[in-house]
Parts: structure tokens; C-alpha cells; sequence
């Protein structure tokens, strides 16, 4: 009975790059919490990476490493669905029937796509536009209630719900209506420039902390984060550098920002920097660890990542045949 009250959630990441502490702190940790309590779903998304250029061999090593990742931030194959999204082809069947019910102009206004459109100027293909499409298909497949999602996926989750509801006016009651999930830690800035979000994709290595770097990186680049002029700890408009420190810092301790700012009162930035360093690095030591134990097991991962596939299969074709029902194609 109570099982079947669980609330379905999916999620995704591009194999891009390793993950950083953004990604870690703003989706992927809350979605180890949320295996607990909901039925999950998680994906490497690795068709949406296809947007920008990939180098064939390296990319093919990423998809795995990120995988890998992926467990090692404790996502449990046993708790959850754990699939890469090109091993299930109902991911881009869905997305063309979509891509139909989705206007231009919707596309246009996509903020992620303005952003990427003007860093890959040289290549600003049809799948950096349709995007969203897809990603509407991932989430929508799964009749997904919960996405839980950083805070600069928003808009893409508006648009999912939009196209949702307007299947569902035209065809009859198909998709549920999924909701956005911010946990958090929803966005974490760039260490070199905190009016930017930190971004794997970001050329400037000092900007983010990445989740497998050593202790010792982890400390020097808090150390020569960029701050203000001011010598207050404390979370206030203005302060971008250290309100973005203390986001970090009480996302890891659990501490308050007034805890944060008490601790700290009459101390320089020098000392909540290697704070906020040292506690970075003893919080993402385990990740690491699991990580290198992982790599040396790759027939686990094919394993893990076979068996996802098969589970995510067998909910995404059930959805998809009745969409292409709906839409009134003619069955096999
Ligand atoms: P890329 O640099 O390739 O665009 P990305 O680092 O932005 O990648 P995605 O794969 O697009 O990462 O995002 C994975 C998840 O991490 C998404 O839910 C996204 O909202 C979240 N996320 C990404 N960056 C941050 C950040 N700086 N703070 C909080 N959450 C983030
Ligand atoms: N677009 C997301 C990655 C992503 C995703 C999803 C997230 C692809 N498909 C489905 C949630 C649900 C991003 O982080 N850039």
C-alpha cells in the first residue's frame, strides 16, 4: 500500500567533464538522500552532451568515468535506477514526438541556450536547440512527480511542464506533470569569478573544485578564492565571494550562516578560507575513494549499467507505446 504512494523522481548529468562540487552539491548529493524515500531514476545523460563537439575515444572513457561517478556519490544501483540515457532508445523516440509539440519561439527564450549558443559560436547545431525536447522526453517517460535539478534548470522544467500539459489537452491524459526539486546549495559561483556559476565545462581550472581533486588543490584553490575588500564573515548582498564560501561551507558542516558568521567573527579570511578547504576535502574524501574502487572494477559498472538499462527500458517503452498510440501511429 504504502509503496505505491512513493513519489517517482528522475534526474540527470551530462558527461561533460568530472563533476564539481556544483554539480555535487546542487543535484547529485540530494539524489543519494532521495533514493531513500522515492522510487529514483538517474541518468547520465550523454546523448544532451552530444550538443557540443566530443572527441569519439575520450568521450566514450568519460560516459564510464561518469558513471562511475555517479555511484561513488552514492547513488545505489540496488536503491535506484542507474542507466545511461543511450542505452534506451524510447529516450529519442519520445524526444521527435515532442520535438512536434514544442514551439520555436518556446525554444528561442531558453536562456541555456543563448549562453551556449554564444560560448560554441562555431557550432551552434540543431540539437543545442532542440535540447530541451529531450529533455522533457528523459523526465516525462518515467511519469516522473520530482526533478531534482540546480537552480539554472528551472526554465527547462517550466518548458517540460508546458509541453506536458498541452500533450495531455490535445491527446488525452498521458504524461504527469513533474515538478522542479532545489535543494540546498542550488548554486554554487565560480571561486575565480562568483558572479558565474561553477561549471565543469569552465577553461579556468581555479574556478572550480572538481570532485576528484586532491586534498591538497582542494585547499589552495579556497585559499586564492577571489572575495571583497571588507573583513566581515558574514552572508550579506554584495558579498558574492564569501556569501558563496559560506553556501559551500554550511552545505558541508551543516552549519547556519549565523553559526558560520559567530565562529568567524574576529578572524581574517585567510582562516575561513582554509576552513571552508579543509572541511571541502575531508567531505569529498569518501567520494573519492569509492570512485578509485570503483575504477578498478569495471565489470561491475557494465553490470550496474546493463541492468539500469533493462529497468529504465521496460517503464520508458510502456510510456512511449502509448504516446505513439495517442499521436495515432500505426502499431507493428
Ligand atoms: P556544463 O558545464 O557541461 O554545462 P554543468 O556543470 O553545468 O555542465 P550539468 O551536467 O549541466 O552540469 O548539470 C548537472 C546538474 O548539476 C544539474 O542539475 C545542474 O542544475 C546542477 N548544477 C550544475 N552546476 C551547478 C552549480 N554551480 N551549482 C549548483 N548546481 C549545479
Ligand atoms: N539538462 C540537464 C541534464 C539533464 C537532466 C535531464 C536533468 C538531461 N536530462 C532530465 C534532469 C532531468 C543539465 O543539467 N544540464
Amino acid at each position: 500500500m504504502e509503496e505505491q504512494k512513493k513519489k517517482v523522481i528522475l534526474s540527470g548529468i551530462q558527461p561533460t567533464g568530472i563533476f564539481t562540487l556544483g554539480n555535487y552539491l546542487g543535484a547529485v548529493r540530494n539524489w543519494a538522500k532521495m533514493q531513500e524515500d522515492f522510487h529514483s531514476a538517474y541518468m547520465i545523460a550523454d546523448l544532451h552532451a552530444l550538443t557540443v563537439r566530443q572527441e569519439p575515444a575520450d568521450f566514450r572513457k568519460r560516459i564510464l568515468s561518469c558513471y562511475a561517478l555517479l555511484l561513488a556519490c552514492g547513488v545505489d544501483p540496488e536503491k535506484s535506477i542507474a542507466f545511461i540515457q543511450s542505452h534506451v532508445p524510447a529516450h529519442s523516440q519520445l524526444s521527435w514526438v515532442l520535438s512536434c509539440n514544442t514551439q520555436f519561439g518556446e525554444l528561442s527564450r531558453m536562456t541555456q541556450f543563448k549562453d551556449k549558443a554564444a560560448q560554441h559560436a562555431d557550432n551552434i547545431n540543431a540539437g543545442l536547440f532542440t535540447y530541451p525536447s529531450l529533455m522533457a522526453a528523459d523526465i516525462l517517460l518515467y511519469q516522473a512527480d520530482l526533478v531534482p535539478v540546480g537552480v539554472d534548470q528551472k526554465q527547462h522544467l517550466e518548458l517540460t511542464r508546458d509541453i506536458a500539459n498541452r500533450f495531455n489537452g490535445v491527446y488525452g491524459n498521458t504524461f504527469t506533470i513533474p515538478e522542479a526539486y532545489t535543494a540546498q546549495g542550488a548554486k554554487i559561483m565560480s571561486l575565480a569569478d562568483p558572479t558565474k556559476k561553477m561549471s565543469k565545462s569552465d577553461p579556468n581550472p581555479n574556478g572550480c573544485i572538481l570532485i576528484l581533486d586532491e586534498p591538497g588543490a582542494i585547499v589552495k584553490k579556497f585559499k586564492r578564492a577571489v572575495t571583497d575588500s571588507d573583513m566581515e564573515v558574514c552572508y550579506r548582498e554584495g558579498k558574492d565571494g564569501i556569501n558563496n564560501l559560506m553556501t559551500i561551507y554550511s552545505a558541508v558542516t551543516g552549519l547556519s550562516m549565523d553559526q558560520i558568521t559567530a565562529d568567524f567573527a574576529g578572524k581574517g579570511y585567510g582562516d575561513f578560507k582554509a576552513a571552508v578547504g579543509e572541511a571541502v576535502a575531508e567531505h569529498l574524501r569518501p567520494v573519492r575513494e569509492r570512485y578509485n574502487d570503483l575504477m578498478n572494477n569495471k565489470d561491475y559498472l557494465v553490470e550496474c549499467y546493463r541492468k539500469g538499462a533493462e529497468q529504465a527500458e521496460r517503464i520508458a517503452r510502456r510510456t512511449l507505446d502509448k504516446v505513439y498510440k495517442k499521436v495515432g501511429l500505426l502499431a507493428k
